[in-house]
């Protein structure tokens, strides 16, 4: 098989690229020293986290001017989301920090004033942006298709600006900004999106570089909704996962966090098993699901060591599923079997090279939420949230937040912040506040939704995974409010979760709310609906959605 180089600087989920990478016909070759660039064809810099952390390890390792070199000799060489955004010239995200100059322009954050930053999903990467009939496809793009994004800093599109040096553009809209998607020109190709992460899209470009096919004749006529704002609505497919009474890994599913079988009359039957994880993973990728989470709930009573199953899950799962991967369950700080340290930054890791882009936290996140507010509303430097967050970036952080109910008469009869309830509480209360719970629900804490979800965003996470146990399992929609409050209260992308029972949950949701993404669980576990149902539904409402391609 043919080979192509790839340059790891600790970039996270770079098995992910590899398996692309061979599933469309090429073997990997590591770069491990500066010399390494030489002997490479095809050279690819994969990239998560931040652009001056990029660089700066590329600089101090002494890759710089082999990568220029590499550039300069027209060899092919293709650069992925931060390994895109070193090729320019600098970012508003470290400004003192020189990129590798190739384009002279310089990135910018997205506003955060009319939507949510990261940007985190599936968007366009259009070359006929200006509506202009083409014929050619750049590298396979196709102006119908989505790619996976996942950034807060952008190359601001301004018509000419690269053209006039005689780069391709592609580009994407969120919001009202127009940012570059892809941009080639020669023996360079690099993009925001992630190929390796964006299905059969993805793999079709990455396939179109490694054959070294710039033009190739496009296969459709790019119509005019494909140039207008192309941000998707997300559909996630969540897989709670834990062992069950035989020793067995077995996706289940609670209701209201239970998963033992209920007979009618008794409860604490056997766990719930509805099916392999990574079948069933795989199953949603090929129903278009835009995401796929597992979550490991019996983390808590459990050494991560004893989670090794789940790094197996992860490898396998990312063999044949080009989607992100979250993973969540036991992330923290902790002592293995033999007393050795681990911190929940060397778990992360380890969760991050077996294929996840994304680690979700619970308990601990409320833990470090109550410290912080303890610290009056200082950052420490030291939690899990923060570490993995300074070394993958923000987009790589999930907070998964398991909220319940507490019904109040009065806003004065509580300290927490209270919200108007739109149906009364089981003695006729009007109002209620959202309290957050550790350990899988098990444990109630004194602090509400709205303290932990502005606590972990200062903190540094990237993004908010919203269950309520009050609507868990239970088939009967989201909590619509608790979402609007969660939203009004912070700028990152939130996932509804808990509730969802058919398609109309999801466009309700979507309609009634400004969440980012919904998430479902029990009613594609059960085989109610299929994502494919959910995606189709919401499509014939009008909504953006993105379908699996072949
Ligand atoms: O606290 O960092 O170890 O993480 C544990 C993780 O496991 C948390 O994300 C917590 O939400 C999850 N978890 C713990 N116990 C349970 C349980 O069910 N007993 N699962 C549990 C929560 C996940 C939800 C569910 C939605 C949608 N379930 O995301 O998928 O409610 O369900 P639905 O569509 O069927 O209504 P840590």
């Amino acid at each position: 098989m043919p080979t192509v180089h790839l340059l790891d600087y600790v970039a996270g989920n770079v098995r992910s690229l590899v398996n692309a990478i061979e599933k469309v016909g090429y073997t990997v070759e590591w770069v491990k020293s500066p010399a390494d660039v030489h002997k490479a064809e095809k050279l690819i810099i994969p990239g998560v986290g931040h652009f001056g952390h990029c660089m700066s390890q590329l600089r101090t390792a002494g890759y710089v001017e082999p990568i220029q070199q590499h550039i300069r000799e027209g060899k092919p060489f293709m650069g992925i989301c931060v390994g895109m955004q070193v090729v320019f010239e600098g970012s508003e995200e470290d400004p003192e920090v020189r990129g590798l100059g190739v384009i002279p322009v310089k990135l910018k954050k997205f506003k955060d004033t009319d939507k949510s930053v990261p940007h985190i999903g599936w968007n366009s990467a259009n070359t006929s942006a200006k509506g202009e009939v083409t014929n050619e496809s750049l590298y396979g793009l196709k102006p119908s298709s989505k790619y996976y994004y996942v950034h807060s800093y952008a190359v601001p599109y301004r018509e000419g600006e690269l053209e006039k040096n005689g780069w391709s553009v592609a580009t994407a809209r969120y919001g009202r900004e127009e940012f570059v998607g892809a941009v080639a020109k020669d023996n360079v190709f690099v993009t925001q999106f992630h190929p390796e992460k964006s299905g059969a899209a993805g793999l079709a470009v990455l396939k179109a570089f490694l054959d070294g096919k710039r033009v190739q004749p496009l296969s459709e006529k790019p119509s005019a909704a494909a140039t207008k704002e192309g941000l998707t609505r997300r559909v996630i497919a969540c897989l709670d996962v834990r062992t069950n009474d035989q020793g067995d890994l077995v996706v289940t599913k609670g209701d209201q966090y239970d998963v033992r079988e209920k007979d009618g009359i008794s409860t604490g039957g056997a766990v719930r098993n509805l099916g392999k994880p990574v079948d069933m993973a795989r199953k949603y990728y090929e129903q278009g699901a835009d995401e796929v989470t597992f979550l490991n709930i019996t983390s808590f009573r459990n050494c991560p060591v004893a989670d090794t199953p789940m790094l197996e899950i992860l490898r396998r799962t990312s063999e044949s599923v080009f989607v992100p991967l979250t993973i969540g369950g036991g992330i923290r700080d902790t002592v293995d079997t033999d007393g050795t340290k681990i911190s929940a930054l060397d778990i992360a890791s380890m969760y991050f090279k077996s294929g996840a882009d994304k680690v979700s936290i619970g308990s601990d996140a409320v833990i470090a939420a109550e410290e912080y507010y303890a610290r009056d509303k200082q950052c420490s430097g030291t939690t899990p949230i923060e570490t993995i967050s300074a070394a993958y970036g923000n987009q790589a952080i999930v907070i998964s937040v398991d909220p319940r109910r507490v019904y109040v008469s009065s806003p004065s009869e509580t300290s927490h912040h209270t919200i108007k309830a739109s149906e009364p509480g089981p003695n006729g209360e009007d109002y209620c506040w959202y309290q957050c719970t550790i350990k899988g629900g098990r444990e109630a804490r004194d602090l509400d939704v709205r303290q932990l979800v502005t606590a972990v965003e200062a903190m540094g996470a990237g993004e908010i995974l919203l269950n309520c146990i009050d609507k868990d399992g239970t088939n009967s929609g989201f909590d619509l409010e608790l979402i609007n409050d969660v939203k009004a209260a912070i700028k990152i992308p939130v996932i509804a979760s808990s509730g969802a029972g058919n398609p109309g949950h999801f466009a309700e949701v979507f309609q009634k709310t400004r969440t980012d993404a919904a998430l479902g669980a029990g009613m594609f576990h059960r085989g109610d609906y299929s994502v494919k149902q959910v995606k189709d539904y919401l499509q014939d409402k009008g909504l953006l959605v993105r379908q699996f391609e072949e």
